[in-house]
């Protein structure tokens, strides 16, 4: 008897009846893993204070999902807090699984107190690193953790098989350190869209929810690798962070970048990279052939393109090696070891941050091919970036000027729904929710990256753009100067997308297409518009349903930085979007 029948889904069920650990036989199709979160409060100390916080399971930073490619996840969220809730698994595909897909009021409405949503999905086609976070309001700066697939079983990595594999997440804000704060993030929001000003900055940054021995009161909350030397460990990278685009490096070790948002990339060696919110990145860690005698300090902090107030405070973690056996050296002693701290490149490096996304290439291996779009059959231009809105007449603002802060795609500034869009376009309902009719370019025309527009104030609307079943799609997003150039992590749901080309100033059709990467270009599901200059990316409309792209600081976001995209039914069954599961939660 074979492995092959061994693995058959036929034989499986036979030996999943009698042994209860059936993952010894897991099949090729993949198997189905049941998870509960469990959303309740939870009392967590940092720095000498201690807060009640929104958690699952009363972890913080959340629970590990863990899954192969091909698996199917049924994830039960059940709402215990007084909050609404809603939970997105960043950089899922969601093949006509759109309900499953989790931004509230796009593609479900959230989980009310007391109720629960089985999230029911497949990986199909996805391996590596990418993260699960609440998707309304701010909720997300306490509700997130990693998501691991792992290839299917049998299929190797197509680098050094790793000696230990470690999720590194990166957080913000969300602790108690000072009455900023101290108040739960849906309350700083929402104050900061009534005043129209900027929201408080968070005050501190996190590896894996510590915040390290830079702050006060917090060196016994401190992340800490313990590694052997001569081995590769797979740091898997995630950046959860609110706002803040950060910089990461380890202190005398080169870290070898293999995989951004669970695609493979062509290997490459470097010192530090850069993170955007959103995005995730595995890279290889190899340790120092012999005890090393030091320790080394990991840290993260910023890159700032915008004019606004930031937190420019750093995360630090330690990485320390296992002393041998025959090693004498006293505790006191270890101690007193050196310790080795790297440097990070200056808050504002966009050179550094430009010369790192170029380096990132697909494998575009026989076996992990990049399946560029060649053709392209709808063409969008989107402005991105900020503006402002009027004050209404009886109060006073906190925005430019006295105005209130917006942000918007092509000068809309969307307008969430108080129903879900997915549900409205599946029903035939959507008069009176939303608007196919979404700008392909900029009504008004401008120098985008010159001297801003003494006008900044932006329309507001619920639209949409409706995408044909299986048409490519090229956008290219132009950031804008008004109110100042700034990086912006774009992130689009329900697909990958190619990152054919990017630039300085205003994007040029007739000579920048030219060189375009149509070969190996990066693929991935978030990437930054360069500050003060654009992005062109490619996708495949191949995924019937309503697919949000909005930006990933979640300040920008809450201002309008974000739209959605309707994909229609293909003509085929195994081409259309099933209907919605019987506990998707009502408004
Ligand atoms: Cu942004």
């Amino acid at each position: 008897m074979g492995a092959s029948l061994l693995r058959s889904p036929a034989f499986l069920g036979v030996i999943c009846s009698f042994v209860t650990l059936c993952l010894l036989a897991e099949p090729a199709l993949g198997v189905t893993r049941h998870y509960k979160f469990d959303i309740k409060l939870q009392n967590v100390t940092r720095l000498c204070n201690t807060k009640s916080i929104i958690s699952v399971n009363g972890k913080f930073p959340g629970p590990r999902i863990v899954a192969r490619e091909g698996d199917q996840l049924l994830i039960k969220v059940m709402n215990h807090v007084q909050n609404n809730i809603s939970i997105h698994w960043h950089g899922i595909r969601q093949l006509r699984s759109g309900w499953a897909d989790g931004p509230a009021y796009i593609t479900q409405c959230p989980i009310q107190t007391g109720q629960s949503y089985v999230y029911n999905f497949t990986i199909i086609g996805q391996r590596g690193t990418l993260w699960w976070h609440a998707h309304l309001s701010w909720l997300r700066s306490t509700l997130y953790g990693p998501i691991i697939i792992l290839p299917k079983r049998g299929i190797p990595y197509p680098f050094t098989k790793p000696y230990k594999e470690v999720p590194i997440i990166f957080g913000s804000g969300s602790l108690p350190i000072s009455p900023l704060w101290s108040i739960d993030p849906e309350t700083i929001i929402s104050q900061a869209l009534q005043t129209g000003g900027g929201p408080n900055v968070s005050d501190a940054y996190t590896i894996n929810g510590l915040p390290g021995p830079l702050y006060n009161c917090s060196a016994k909350d401190t992340f800490k690798l313990k590694v052997k030397p001569g081995k590769t460990y797979l740091l898997r990278l995630i950046n959860a962070a609110l706002n803040d685009e950060l910089f990461f490096s380890i202190a005398n070790h080169t870290l070898t970048v293999a995989e951004a948002d669970a695609i493979y990339v062509k290997p490459f060696e470097t010192e530090t990279l850069l993170i955007a919110p959103g995005q995730t990145t595995n890279v290889l860690l190899k340790t120092k052939p012999h005890y090393p005698s030091a320790t080394f300090f990991m840290k993260a902090r910023p890159y700032v393109t915008g004019q606004g107030t930031f937190d420019n405070s750093t995360v630090a973690g330690i990485l320390e090696y296992e002393k041998p056996l025959n090693f004498h050296l006293s505790s006191n002693s270890i101690k007193n070891l050196p310790l080795f701290k790297p440097v990070l490149p200056a808050l504002n490096d966009t050179s550094f941050a430009t010369s790192f996304t170029n380096k990132l290439r697909s494998l575009a291996s026989t076996q992990f091919p990049a399946n560029v779009p060649q053709n392209v059959d709808r063409r969008f231009f989107f402005t991105v970036g900020l503006g402002t809105s009027p004050c209404q007449s009886n109060q006073t603002c906190q925005g430019p000027n006295g105005t209130m802060f917006q942000a918007s795609v092509n000068n809309i500034s969307f307008v969430m729904p108080t129903t879900a869009l997915l549900q409205a376009h599946f029903t035939g309902k959507s008069y009176g929710v939303y608007n196919p009719d979404f700008p392909t370019s900029p009504l008004i025309a401008f120098n985008y990256t010159g001297t801003p527009p003494n006008n900044t104030m932006v329309s507001n609307g619920t639209k949409l753009v409706v995408l044909p079943f299986n048409s490519s799609v090229e956008l290219i997003m132009q950031d804008t100067s008004i109110l100042g150039a700034e990086s912006h992590p774009l992130h689009l749901h329900g697909f990958n997308f190619f990152v054919v080309g990017q630039g300085f100033g205003n994007f040029d059709p007739n000579k920048d297409p030219t060189k375009f990467n149509l070969v190996d270009p990066v693929e991935r599901n978030t990437v930054g518009v360069p500050s003060g200059g654009w992005v062109a990316i490619r996708f495949l409309a191949d995924n019937p349903g309503v697919w949000f792209m909005h930006c990933h600081l979640e300040v920008h976001t809450s201002w309008g930085l974000k739209m959605a995209w309707i994909v229609l039914d293909g003509k085929h069954p195994n081409q259309k979007l099933p209907p919605p599961p019987a506990d998707l939660p009502k408004c």
